[in-house]
This record gives structure tokens, sequence and C-alpha cells, in this order.
């Protein structure tokens, strides 16, 4: 009988067992068995290993030899499965390794990460400084002065006939641009409002008038929170400068001026008047809120004065000046001081 290659296959697979090698001695034995069946029937401990039953397969030389051929490969292939095995656990345990380094390089890196972060911050902080300080050497004395008494001519952003725009560095306000009078009165003069030409529109609501607005040469408004942050510690003069329609000049100075914060309406306190301007002046104003045509705290409680009036101001029940009223270039109708038929063409409202 010829064993077929299935029948080889599995003789290999069942031959690492003592029994089948034990079976294929015996066969050897026998003259003209070559192979021994690869089921040798049931083992028993009591049977010497000659004694097992054994069926021997006759089978050509040339299966026999393929069968040892096949044997001896085999024998290779367990080595260089172990051998892969083991060299699949050495790359497992380098795998693992390399991992783990991955993680301490990747730890790293996040924490280079926020180092580098830290140390922009850090040199953008100083970038910003520099910048400070150069534009600062570039206009020297310009951005620290606190109000129009400390400056100096040389250092005006601008100039005309009665003053200079200086930078002033202004308390919980920052850096800002006035105008400053420096030839009135002998005081430099820092001017918070001005009509001269109706080039700026002042029929503005509560905002703009708290941050202010307009061209400082010209028409303008510096801002209530200034006007609060300049005139919160006191001892303020505050002088008004008009031209009526008629081209009469007026001036209204008060020795005491003072604008409350914010959180009270930017309220008024003004004493101490002295000039040649008609009517009553601001003392009717006196201890009153202000007011725009977006924001009522006036006296009259049937109506907003500021849209009454068409301005903004201390508005009280309502008003006897309205100097941020319309501006007619036509003269028709206007701002105006003490009545409101004195209509005037320019008006100038400065501290010192
Ligand atoms: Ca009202």
């Amino acid at each position: 009988m010829r064993i077929t290659n299935g029948i080889i296959a599995s003789c290999i697979l069942g031959m690492i067992s003592a029994a089948d090698q034990h079976e294929e001695m015996r066969c050897k034995a026998r003259p003209g068995c070559h192979l021994a069946k690869c089921e040798p029937g049931p083992l028993s401990p009591s049977l010497n290993v000659n004694e097992y039953p054994v069926t021997c397969v006759r089978t050509s030389a040339q299966d026999w030899e393929e069968y040892k051929e096949l044997k001896s490969e085999m024998r290779i292939m367990r080595t260089d499965l172990t051998s892969y095995a083991s060299r699949i656990s050495s790359l497992e345990n380098e795998n693992k390794k390399t991992t783990a380094e991955m993680e301490a390089l990747k730890t790293k890196l996040l924490k280079s990460e926020q180092s580098n972060k830290a140390l922009l911050k850090e040199l953008n902080a100083l970038g910003i400084k520099t910048n400070d300080l150069e534009s600062h050497l570039a206009e020297p004395n310009t951005a620290l002065l606190r109000s129009c008494e400390d400056v100096q001519l040389e250092s005006a952003l601008a100039r005309n006939d009665s003053g200079c725009v200086f930078k002033l560095d202004i308390p919980e306000v920052g850096i800002t641009n006035v105008f400053c009078d420096v030839t009135d009165d002998g005081g430099n003069w820092t001017v918070f409002q001005r009509r001269m030409n109706g080039d700026v529109n002042f029929s503005r609501g509560w905002d703009d008038y708290v941050k202010g607005f307009g061209d400082l040469q010209g028409d303008h408004w510096l801002g209530l929170e200034a006007l609060h942050q300049m005139t919160k510690t006191g001892n303020m003069e505050m002088k008004i400068k008009m031209i009526t329609k008629n081209g009469v000049y007026w001036v209204a100075k008060y020795s005491n001026f003072q604008i409350g914060p914010g959180s009270d309406k930017y309220r008024l306190t003004v004493s101490g008047y002295s000039g040649n301007a008609s009517g009553a002046g601001l003392a009717y104003y006196n201890n009153q809120q202000f007011s725009t045509k977006d924001a009522d705290h006036d006296s009259r409680s049937s109506l907003n004065c500021a849209i009454n009036r068409e301005g903004a101001w201390w508005y009280n029940s309502c008003a006897w000046s309205n100097l941020n009223g319309h501006f007619s270039k036509t003269g028709d109708k206007g701002f105006w001081w003490g009545s409101n038929s004195n209509l005037l063409r320019f008006s100038e409202m400065k501290i010192c």
C-alpha cells in the first residue's frame, strides 16, 4: 500500500509523540517495513515498548525517502518558528521600549511648547514696552503729562494762533490728544468744548458725550469721563469765551468747577462766577446731572430737555444756556447763553 501525502502530513504532525517514535523504530526492525502506521493503538504502561501493537505499512523506498526529507524540513521549520517567536518577542520588547521613549519625548515636547509660549508672551510684552519707549523717545515730554499746565511748546503735535494739540496721559482714560490754549489769561487751559464753524454735529447720544468727539483744532467736545478725571481732585477754574451773533465778546469765568463720576451721570458742581456774559449763567445748572437725547437726567419730568432744546447739557428744567445746541450757519437759530434770544457764533469752554 502506497501512502499518500495526506497520510505523510498526518504522520509528520503526530511525530512529536514518543509513541510515534517507538512505532517507527519497531517498524524499521521489520524487513520491508519502512514506515509505521500513524495510529499505533492504545498505549498501555504495562506494555514494553517492543510489545505495542503496531501496524506496519509497506511503502516504496522513494516514499520513505520523501517522508524522511519532509520530516527533516519540519524540524528545520520548527527551529525557524522558535527563532521567529524569539525574534517577535524581542521586537515586542523593543516596541514597548520605543513607545515608552516616545511618550517621554511627547511629555518633554509638551513642556517645551508651554515654555515657548510663556517666553513668546514675555517677548511680546517686552516688544510692546520697547515700542512704547521708542514712541516716547520720538515724542519727548508728550505721553506722561497730566494736564495742559505741564506742557512745553516744543512738544506740541500741532498748533494754531491760540494754542497747541498735546498728548496727555489722563488718569483712567489713558493717552488722549487735547487742545491746550497757551495764550489766554496767562494759563495753559485745557479746552473741552469749542463751537466755531459748525462742521461737527453735536446732536449726539450719551456714549459720544462720554468719550468725546470732533476736531481738536475746530469744533469738539473732549468727553465727560476725561472732564471728570481732570477735575475730580478739585481746585479747577473754568472759563467760557463766547462771541455773540452780533460780534460781542463775552467771558464767563468760574473759580470752582468739578464734574462728578459716570455713576452720578457726570453731575456738575460750579460756583464763583465772574465775567461780563449776560444772563443767569451756569448757577442754574449747579448740582445737575448731564443729559443727552438718549439719556434724560434733567429735572423736567414731562419732557426730555436734550431733545426739546436740541442739545446735551446739565439741563435743569430746562435751560437758560445751551452751548451744545444746534449750530446754525444762517443764524436763524442756534446755541445760546443766558436766554434763547442770545444766539452765539462762537463758544469755547476750558479748565485750568
Ligand atoms: Ca426729563
